[in-house]
């Protein structure tokens, strides 16, 4: 049976101050994992499950090959990262929290003030099972759509990006793992074999949440995926991080760490692509530039149009009692509970939230408790919308007329008020007719699909890059652009 061990080259030393991440240890940790056989065990049964997993449904085709990943080392902020070759099966995923916070208490609902607890209430053992599960099941499942890319990745230096992203990926269903088998006994170690065993877009057997079934077939999609939906992680993860449950904010707080270059990577991929897309329209006098082998700036909107939408949707119903519920049990706050200027309770606060009345979009007031996901929802809009406003810095630079834009959120949707009614990326609502005469133009067509199709051919020279992607501004640590990231075998 295989089972991780450190790679020479990466030098990774024992521990020596507490919340220093142990890699003599068979699962790495900063939680003294040695000081409770229980979880020791249950975690050791679980890790050949895992590697399995990572084997058949991880990268296709790279398992044997030399990767330049980084490594945590340490859960301190700054100078946590550790480069260097590893093959992606020997990859060391463990459990890694942030360091506790001496007298942190719960920052809102009914138990605000408390001190924060270190086990889970039992009245609140059911909600915070399935938030974990939703949690933990996203992690898998992107790794699972993403597991084709490799065979037609851009460059060297996006190749070693993706897999970068699919290993920490994997790391974090070890975090939400982990608190299943900590704090949830039988029922953990079961829920813990389920998330590996449904999978992205199987009708069977499928991931909870709608957007972990798409397919991501190409790396444009790649990058929106890593624009958009990494970006739901960060706003769901910020949310878990104020956790009156201490092991799961801890958990989520070091998790964010990582999903920054997540977000990293699918932003500054489709700044490359616009950037090349300019450039050719700049070249050639023209806004065709498919026949230059570039992606042209219309497709790219309808790209941002579907993932902006799956993604909006993983915010759940604009009312929502099960987010009342949460919120109220301490469980799941606000981004960023602590700098709202407010009660913290929300009994008789309201928000407003958009509404369909008839065939108009119009605003009402409801009861700011019931209505927690459209906020965090709109967080995430404003959010997502800065970098739009730094590509259209980049079309804007190169004097050309167009700009991106976000849909309506009410565009596309499958959950929540707007789900059943047709609604133009403008925000027009419009009838069946019209949206089937023009969805085409809205979302990837079937012509868009086989065009970005036809590029996706894999460039493995260092330092070269596919026709449609500009190079990237600079490597990764310092390294050159040309640096051989990925060794194929
Ligand atoms: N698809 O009361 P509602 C990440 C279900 S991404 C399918 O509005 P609630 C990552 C809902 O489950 C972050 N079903 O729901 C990114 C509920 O089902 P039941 C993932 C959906 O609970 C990239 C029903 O509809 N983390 O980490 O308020 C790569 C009623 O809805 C969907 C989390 O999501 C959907 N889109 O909110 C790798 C955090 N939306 O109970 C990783 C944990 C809703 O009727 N999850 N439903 O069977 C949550 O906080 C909540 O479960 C949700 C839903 C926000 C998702
Ligand atoms: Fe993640
Ligand atoms: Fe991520």
């Amino acid at each position: 049976m295989h089972h991780a061990k450190p790679q020479a080259s990466q030098h990774l030393t024992k521990a020596t101050k507490p919340m220093t991440i142990d890699y003599q240890e068979r699962i790495p940790n900063n939680v003294g994992l040695s000081d409770n056989r229980r979880l020791q065990r249950a975690l050791e049964s679980w890790q050949p499950k895992y590697l399995d997993w990572w084997r058949d449904m991880g990268p296709e085709g790279f398992q044997a090959s030399d990767v330049y990943l980084r490594t945590a080392i340490s859960v301190e902020p700054g100078g946590w990262a550790h480069y260097g070759m590893v093959k992606m099966p020997d990859y060391r995923w463990g459990i890694f929290l942030a360091p506790p916070e001496a007298g942190r208490v719960v920052g809102f609902g009914d138990h605000k003030g408390d001190p924060v607890w270190t086990d889970i209430p039992g009245e609140y053992r059911a909600m915070l099972r399935r938030l974990i599960v939703t949690q933990g099941d996203t992690e898998p499942a992107s790794v699972e759509q993403q597991r084709l890319l490799g065979h037609t990745a851009p460059s060297l230096y996006d190749l070693r990006n993706l897999f970068q992203v699919n290993v920490e990926e994997g790391r974090h269903l070890w975090a939400m793992v982990y608190l299943l088998d900590a704090h949830f006994g039988r029922d953990g170690r079961e829920e813990a074999d389920m998330l590996l065993e449904r999978r992205s877009g199987d009708p069977e057997k499928p991931r909870i949440l709608g957007a972990f079934n798409e397919p991501t077939p190409d790396w444009l999609s790649f990058y929106m995926f890593t624009y958009f939906t990494d970006r739901d992680g960060k706003y769901q993860l910020a949310t878990l991080a104020e956790s009156g449950f201490d092991p799961l904010s801890r958990t989520c707080r070091f998790m964010l760490t990582e999903e920054a270059h997540h977000m990293f990577v699918g932003e500054s991929g489709v700044q490359r692509i616009v950037q090349r897309a300019c450039e050719m329209m700049r070249e050639h006098d023209t806004d065709q530039v498919r026949g230059h082998g570039a992606i042209d700036l219309g497709t790219i909107q309808k790209y941002i149009n579907f993932h902006f939408s799956v993604s909006v949707d993983l915010f759940g119903q604009e009312r929502s009692t099960n987010a009342a519920n949460y919120y109220t049990g301490g469980i799941k706050g606000r981004f960023r509970e602590d700098k709202i200027d407010d009660d913290h309770r929300l009994a008789d606060a309201v928000y407003a939230v958009p509404a369909l009345d008839g065939d108009t979009i119009v605003t009402v007031e409801a009861p700011a408790l019931t209505v927690l996901n459209e906020r965090l929802r709109e967080d995430f809009i404003a959010d997502s919308a800065r970098g739009l406003a730094r590509w259209n810095k980049v079309i804007a630079e190169h004097d050309v007329e167009f700009e991106l834009s976000l849909p309506h959120r009410g565009f596309n949707r499958a959950i929540g008020t707007f789900a059943g009614h047709h609604v133009a990326p403008d925000g027009a609502v419009v009838s069946d007719a019209v949206w089937n005469q023009r969805v085409g133009d809205w979302l990837p067509n079937a012509d868009d699909k086989a065009f970005i199709a036809s590029l996706m051919r894999p460039v493995t020279e260092p330092g070269k890059m596919a026709s449609w992607i500009a190079p990237p501004a600079r490597g990764i640590n310092g390294q050159p652009v040309d640096y051989d990231y990925v060794h194929l075998t």
